[in-house]
């Protein structure tokens, strides 16, 4: 068989297990996706904009574990920025490939449409090499293979999102056939001695401490260690908390589990016990302004121990290039059993409460909604949680075994939900899919619902209209925090034009959600958009306490010279 630039990258995609490709079609990529085409094991969905094409590969590979966006030069390039910065930030590897101008107008005077009427055309790739962990200009097919094979090595290395960029009179040139795809797919080992010396010392924290107890955080995904960090819980036998970003990282029905550590929102009791312990394991965790309620519960110093994706810290002591996975296997063959503040947790903790069921004629109310989203969850279900008071309503679902959850906590962009659900959905299809997303979020990116309609995905989203930015009126309240009203559950309507089967529902009683429930769970040909509607004010106590603290850290005064 010979080989394409295009067809080669489409056989590098295949290779690392995508079986789909995002794409929105221009000038500079159409004969590229003409190539990526002839491969039938990586199939091409298209969307609406590249900005959710990039926030649906993300999705992808928060689902399958890496993904690739295909875009046209400086208009899609520019467009997709945020969904790939974000990527970065949640450590996601998404494969940003770009077509370019042809090889005849670069170092020339040449002006191009879709530019800024510069000369200079290297602008989106210095752009996307601030965001990426490897960035690669593809104009001579000779070099290709080993510039694609470098991008899609690093990223998947890394879990970062890398950036190709192919002339568009280069991808359809002959090149070189693509060798063993092992090449990219192998991690690097860690440094033997420096493991051995981590896990030692790592060990003796763990042995010197009456009360350790594990904290998880959301590089663990990104390290690929949830099975080592669960066998390390199982041999030490204490508590594991998860850290909000990494809900389902830790199974729920672990009899270990003990809940969300999340400063002074965290789930009943865990606060208390995280802060009880005396070692602090730390385990793939990330601690920012939002996480740590506005750096009023950041855990740090010598009670802490730190085991992150390539990395071991400890006061005293610094390790680097020791791979997580087998820092957390080493670690497990030399800890003994100390249940000790497990056992301080099973007297903290009190019985879960009970919500009951609101009478099905009453106005909705978010603990209504909560109550009938939670009865819906089942062990293949996974869902995706807006920024928003989304986040806090999400936290507080117990997950049953095998449920996932997903979140954009670091990055945080509104917009993020629809089209990385969309993804997800595409990426994941044998699972349940259920999004939770805030009306002021929605604005951002709601046409790629009709991308869920085109693909007949049975994707269950709760659309909240609260009728305003909810989050941001906890946080510093303005007139800027209203928003138009839409007839959220109308526009399904519009997006299925003559051929969709997507249903729009609107609740504003229980009964009327749990009618809409129902239907969703018939729907097997489309998405479901429920709207329900809350009352402007009707938000989770956690949102209060938390906007806050985070206005507090927000209005500090500069500091005096
Ligand atoms: N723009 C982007 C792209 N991302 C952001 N995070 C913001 C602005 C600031 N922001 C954070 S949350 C939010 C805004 C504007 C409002 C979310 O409102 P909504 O989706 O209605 O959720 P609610 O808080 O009402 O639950």
């Amino acid at each position: 068989m010979t080989y394409t630039v295009g067809s080669y990258l489409a056989a590098r995609l295949a290779q690392i297990g995508l079986k789909h490709h995002f794409a929105v079609a221009g000038d500079f990529n159409l004969a590229l996706l003409d190539q990526l085409l002839t491969n039938e094991e990586t199939e091409q969905v298209y969307c609406c904009n590249e900005l959710n094409c990039g926030y649906a590969a993300e999705g992808y590979a928060r689902a399958n574990g890496a993904a690739a966006a295909v875009v046209t030069f400086s208009v899609g390039g520019l467009s997709i920025i945020n969904a790939i910065a974000g990527a970065n930030a949640e450590n996601l590897p998404v494969i940003l490939i770009s077509g370019g101008p042809n090889t005849n107008d670069r170092a020339t005077d040449h002006l191009l449409h879709h530019t800024m009427a510069t000369s200079d055309l290297s602008y989106q790739h210095d752009i996307a090499a601030r965001i990426t962990c490897c960035a690669v200009t593809i104009i001579s097919p000779d070099k290709a293979p080993y510039q694609i094979d470098s991008a899609i090595r690093a990223a998947l290395r890394e879990s970062k999102p890398a950036y190709i960029e192919i002339a568009c009179n280069i991808a359809g040139a002959s090149c070189a056939a693509p060798g063993p795809v092992s090449s990219l797919l192998a991690g690097a080992p860690s440094d033997p001695a420096t493991l051995e010396a981590a896990v030692s010392t790592a060990a003796d924290f763990i042995k010197g401490r009456k009360k350790p107890l594990i904290l998880i955080g959301s590089k663990l995904r990104a390290a690929k260690a949830e099975a080592a960090a669960l066998a390390l819980a199982q041999a030490l036998g204490c508590p594991v908390a998860v850290m909000a970003a990494a809900k389902s990282f830790f199974p729920e029905t672990h009899p270990q589990f003990a809940g969300v550590y999340w400063g002074e929102v965290s789930s009943p009791g865990t606060r208390e016990i995280v802060d009880w312990s005396d070692g602090l394991i730390c385990i793939g965790t990330l601690f920012n302004d939002y996480s740590t309620v506005g750096w009023t519960s950041n855990p740090a110093g010598a009670n802490v121990l730190t085991l992150d994706i390539d990395h071991v810290s400890l006061a005293g002591h610094d390790f680097s290039g020791v791979r997580l996975a087998e820092v957390l296997d080493g670690l497990a063959t030399r800890v003994e059993a100390n249940p000790t503040a497990l056992n301080e947790l099973h007297r903290l903790r009190a019985a879960p409460a009970v919500v009951p069921e609101a009478p099905p004629e009453a106005k909705l109310s978010r603990t209504e909604m909560m109550r009938q989203i939670q009865g819906l969850l089942t062990g293949d279900s996974t869902v995706l949680v807006e920024t928003g008071d989304s986040w806090f309503n999400g936290m507080n679902l117990a997950l049953p075994e095998g449920a996932r959850f997903e979140i954009e906590m670091q990055w945080g962009s509104i917009g993020w939900a629809v089209p990385a659900t969309f993804g997800y959905a595409v990426g994941a299809p044998g699972r349940q899919v259920i999004a939770m997303i805030g009306d002021g979020s929605f604005q951002l990116t709601a046409q790629e619902v009709a991308q869920m309609i085109r693909r007949k995905l049975p994707i269950i989203l709760f659309l909240i209209n609260n009728r305003g930015y909810t989050i941001e009126v906890e946080i510093h309240d303005g007139p800027y925090n209203n928003i138009k009203n839409w007839d959220y559950a109308g526009l399904i309507n519009v997006f299925n034009a003559e051929d969709g089967e997507g249903l729009g529902l609107r609740a504003g009683t229980g009964g009327e959600l749990a009618e809409a429930i129902t239907r969703a769970l018939g729907n097997a040909n489309g998405p479901t958009l429920i709207e329900c509607a809350l009352d402007r004010d009707d938000c989770s106590p956690n949102l209060i306490s938390w906007g806050r603290r985070v206005a507090t850290a927000n209005a500090r005064p500069p500091q005096p010279k």
